[in-house]
């Protein structure tokens, strides 16, 4: 049985890949935080069979514990302070745990394998912030770096030391570029949810109104279960790569509000004045205009995504809707 390590298993993503790497076969071991994170009965639930380590990105020892514990073939390191907003007020610890994190990581691994970094396939989460201020379009694995938040500074790192210890020590290592991917499972914080979770409230007489930041920028948003799909396929190649892992369609976070509103019948939510905006949820520095080429995840790993924009927006409004109407019916 093939066993694999997901570090971020709590996550949006873990519980995918957990499920997704259950389904065929693994025996997955799942890092989890904390002394009693409670999202770990959460990822119990979704994926029973999942053996929990308790460590930590910023604690070298209980990596290394957790790596002799699972004794994986492969890593999958998902594990990150993971929202760009927070990382302007937290910009040492992101870099600790997003940037430094990784290093950790691989240093684990070269220990365990006493060298032979090869023995053991390593998944590094880098993600399309590193583009940042962009100005080429569409992105794909040549398009250079200009991150512009130190959350995309610490991916950046992230990304160019998982290709060092390629170069370097033989590491059979991978770094996918991932654009942004949403679910159900998605966090509150991210625009996506906050506005499919809004439209719900306000659907049902629960709220006003939601205040956001910038309306105008556009990112390229794929389903969650598409992408963990391309994080195993990357690991089944002959070759450790990079790849980016998109839709190739951009959108802005206006038609997501028409996309998402729409879902409930309304269509006039601006004039309704349903939607503020407030500075405080601007970013000092914004990444304008993302959206990926994924021909090369296309052509070597057969990977394309299967849920338009409108279906993933549609079906986030959809459970919230039925979340939050059965929070209200217990509250009554
Ligand atoms: P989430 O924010 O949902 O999950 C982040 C995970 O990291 C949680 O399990 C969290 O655990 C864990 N974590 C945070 N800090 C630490 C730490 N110090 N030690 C160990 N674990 C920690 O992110 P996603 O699932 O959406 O994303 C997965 C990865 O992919 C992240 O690295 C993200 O940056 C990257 N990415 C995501 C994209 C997306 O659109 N979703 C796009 C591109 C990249 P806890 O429960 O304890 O908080
Ligand atoms: P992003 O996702 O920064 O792209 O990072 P997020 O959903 O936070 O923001 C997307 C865009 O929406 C604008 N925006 C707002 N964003 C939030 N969160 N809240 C608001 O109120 C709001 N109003 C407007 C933002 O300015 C931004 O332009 C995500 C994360 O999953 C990262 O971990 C991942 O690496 C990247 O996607 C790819």
């Amino acid at each position: 049985m093939p066993r694999a390590l997901i570090t971020g298993i709590t996550g949006q993503d873990g519980t995918y890949l957990g499920e997704l790497l259950t389904r065929k076969g693994y025996q997955v071991y799942g890092m989890v935080r904390g002394q009693n994170n409670p999202r770990a009965a959460v990822v119990k639930e979704l994926v029973p069979s999942v053996r929990m380590v308790s460590g930590d990105l910023c604690d070298l020892s209980s990596i290394v514990h957790v790596v002799e514990k699972a004794a994986p073939d492969e890593v999958y390191n998902l594990a990150a302070v993971s929202f760009v907003g927070l990382s302007w007020k937290q910009p040492a610890l992101t870099v600790d745990v997003t940037g430094t994190g990784v290093l950790r990581v691989l240093e684990a691994l070269r220990m365990y394998t006493g060298g032979e970094m090869s023995r053991i396939r390593f998944y590094q989460a880098s993600s399309s912030e590193m583009f940042g201020k962009v100005n080429r379009v569409p992105q794909d694995e040549s398009t250079p770096f200009h991150p512009r938040s130190p959350y995309g500074v610490a991916k950046a790192f992230g990304h160019h030391i998982t290709v060092n210890y390629r170069e370097s020590y033989g590491a059979y290592a991978c770094s996918g570029i991932l654009f942004n991917h949403e679910s159900p499972r998605r966090g509150y914080e991210f625009v996506t949810r906050k506005i499919t979770r809004a439209v719900a409230r306000i659907r049902l007489g629960l709220q006003d109104h939601v205040v956001l930041g910038n309306l105008d920028a556009e990112r390229d948003w794929g389903y969650a279960g598409d992408y963990t799909c391309a994080m195993w396929r990357m690991l089944q190649q002959d070759e450790p790569d990079d790849y980016v892992v998109a839709t190739g369609e951009s959108h802005s976070v206006r038609e997501l509000l028409d996309v998402a509103f729409a879902r409930v019948g309304i269509h006039d939510w601006a004039a309704r004045n349903y939607v503020l905006q407030d500075p405080k949820h601007m970013r000092p520095a914004e990444v304008d205009h993302l959206v990926g080429d994924a021909s090369k995840a296309r052509e070597r790993l057969d990977w394309k995504p299967t849920v338009s924009f409108a279906q993933l927006i549609e079906g986030m409004v959809d459970v919230d809707l039925s979340l939050e109407r059965a929070a209200a019916e217990r509250r009554e």
